[in-house]
């Protein structure tokens, strides 16, 4: 049988010499090579950093984990609070499930975005241990305590996994403490503007963003709903109503298109301190069924981005963020994990941005582990 013709020998041994010397690095972008460069001279092993073999020892997307507040500038948190889902579905294993999948992603820096870690010094809190209360508001104020520490005294960025949405009054009320009254970019399929009136308990997964208004902690002319829908939605929209938000539902937000709707955005936050918070159920269940209040006819991660990504490259004045709501034990595939985790690490990436304009400086987040040898 007569073969193609061979690779000729010239060409051959060029690629035999890449092969055997040339680095991946020799292509890459500068930023990113000398971002592994640091880590290998960490003790780091190639491939085997960006794996999660074994890396317990490492937090959130490989930052180290520490309660040194005084030599970080960026936290992600986990608040494992599950007491007031409608139905108690695993949003405690939220955090957790969520720091496991976000070691397994690779490759996820675009064009757009800076190495976080090249821009802030980072660090996972962990998750902070709320149980052992059997009242929810003692709960609560665990919660609300780290994050004074975090937040008001040590003036950290707060990027918070939850939990159900009780969890983001304790961030976000410790962000308006630091940076004054928050505008909210909120994403849910729900107002969560249940009063004291309607349902006499000083913290709900109902209740966060009311408290907020109510304590002045943020502003609801200058917050903005999407991706509202469901039953519940005309509920509580009297909510809406009384207290003066703009939102969107998830209708509007697909007849407008991400571009349209992220100018919206730009219109209501201005240019006040801005807080992220973002309920997994927005999202169509597609994209995250793994809540406990599903509901169809939702939002795309590709809608979220896209707005957030445009509001981003017009500049906002970011103070921090929270994701809640993930509940991992209904996530059998981890499809809705590798989402949140995906949109946690654009957020991420745009909170370090803007903590390091904020300080007027880069710094360089610093791993006490090794790399590489210690796990194996
Ligand atoms: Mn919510």
């Amino acid at each position: 049988m007569k073969k193609y013709p061979a690779i000729p020998e010239e060409r051959r041994k060029k690629y035999e010499h890449i092969f055997n010397n040339v680095s991946s690095a020799e292509s890459m972008p500068e930023d990113v090579v000398s971002h592994l460069v640091r880590m290998q001279e960490m003790a780091g092993a190639g491939i085997e950093m960006l794996s999660d073999l074994n890396k317990d020892y490492l937090g959130a997307f490989m930052a180290p984990f520490s309660r040194d507040l005084e030599t970080a500038d960026l936290a992600i948190i986990g608040a494992p609070f599950e007491k007031s889902a409608p139905m108690n579905a695993s949003q405690r294993y939220g955090a957790s499930g969520l720091r496991d999948l976000s070691k397994r992603t690779m490759g996820t820096i675009s064009d757009e975005m800076d190495i976080p870690f090249d821009q802030c010094r980072i660090i996972d809190y962990g998750t902070v241990d709320t149980y052992g209360q059997f009242d929810l508001k003692d709960e609560m104020q665990v919660l609300i305590n780290h994050m004074q520490k975090i937040v008001v005294e040590n003036g950290i960025t707060p990027l918070t996994w939850g939990g159900d949405h009780t969890i983001s009054y304790a961030p976000a009320k410790a962000c308006a403490d630091r940076h004054g009254p928050l505008s909210i970019i909120h994403f849910d399929a729900h107002f969560d503007l249940v009063t004291l009136a309607d349902f006499a308990y000083p913290y709900t997964s109902g209740t966060w963003l009311s408290r907020l208004f109510a304590e002045g902690a943020a502003d609801p002319e200058r917050t903005i709903q999407m991706g509202i829908r469901g039953n519940m939605a005309s509920l509580c929209m009297g909510g809406s109503k009384s207290f003066g938000t703009t939102f969107y539902t998830a209708d509007e937000v697909w007849d407008l298109g991400a571009q349209a709707m992220a100018e919206k955005v730009l219109q209501i936050v201005g240019d006040g301190p801005v807080y992220i918070s973002f309920d997994a159920d927005c999202l169509d269940p597609i994209y995250n069924s793994s809540s406990s209040a599903v509901e169809p006819f939702g939002l795309t991660t590709r809608q979220v981005y896209d707005i957030l990504r445009t509001v981003r490259k017009a500049g906002v004045n970011l103070v921090g963020a929270d994701l809640v709501e993930y509940a991992p034990l209904l996530d059998p595939t981890k499809k809705d994990g590798y989402n949140l985790v995906g949109l946690s690490w654009k957020i991420l990436c745009w909170l370090a941005a803007e903590t390091a304009r904020r300080n007027g400086e880069k710094r360089q987040t610093e791993w006490a582990q090794a790399f590489g040898y210690a796990s194996l």
